[in-house]
């Protein structure tokens, strides 16, 4: 039996936590893992719908994430949390409020690489001042100094992190 934990994919919009951390619950759900996903597609329209993007939003948007994840995790899921967190302060406060069970990761892909890719054209958007106060661009993103992992997207697949991401778990968590 494997033990709950609490996985924090950090990095900027676009690099790729939300496609990684759904590749890794496919393979651990196909492997029997209780795993549940928390990104901001399944929070900021309804649990925190009323929060925006200024750093005291995003504290408190990640401060409710953190409680809804220990709470999985002490049912004994793996959450794999999907936020960019973009200060070391903001991260402070969900390694406090998850204990020994926080897994930090980052998902290591330079600004220059997010705004080349920009999936959902928000970079374009923020450049041409449509979208205020975005990440890497006029708001902050500071890269963990020691994280649990740091998983450089550039150098890998998709199915490559999650492999990487999975053996780094599975002595940590039981798997
Ligand atoms: C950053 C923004 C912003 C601003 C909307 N800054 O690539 P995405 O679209 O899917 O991921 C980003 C997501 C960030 O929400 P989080 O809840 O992860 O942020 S935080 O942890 O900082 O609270 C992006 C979109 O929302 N988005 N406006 N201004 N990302």
């Amino acid at each position: 039996g494997h033990r709950g934990g609490v996985v924090w994919l950090t990095g900027l919009s676009g690099s790729g936590k939300s496609t990684i951390a759904a590749a890794v619950e496919r393979r651990l759900f196909e492997r029997g893992v209780f795993v549940q996903v928390l990104d901001g597609d399944n929070v900021r329209n309804g649990l925190n719908g009323n929060l925006g993007f200024s750093l005291a939003d995003r504290q408190e948007n990640v401060r409710r994430v953190a409680e809804v994840a220990k709470l999985f995790a002490g049912a004994g899921a793996l959450v794999l949390c999907s936020f960019v967190s973009p200060t070391r302060d903001i991260r402070a406060t969900v390694a406090e409020i998850v204990g020994d069970d926080y897994l930090e990761v980052y998902i290591n892909t330079p600004l220059e690489e997010c705004e080349r890719r920009d999936v959902k054209g928000l970079y374009a958007k923020a450049r041409a001042g449509e979208i205020k106060q975005f990440t890497g661009i006029d708001s902050p993103y500071e890269a963990p100094p020691d994280p649990f992992l740091d998983l450089p997207t550039t150098d890998l697949t998709v199915e490559q992190a999650a492999t990487q991401l999975i053996e780094a778990l599975t002595p940590r968590l039981q798997l």
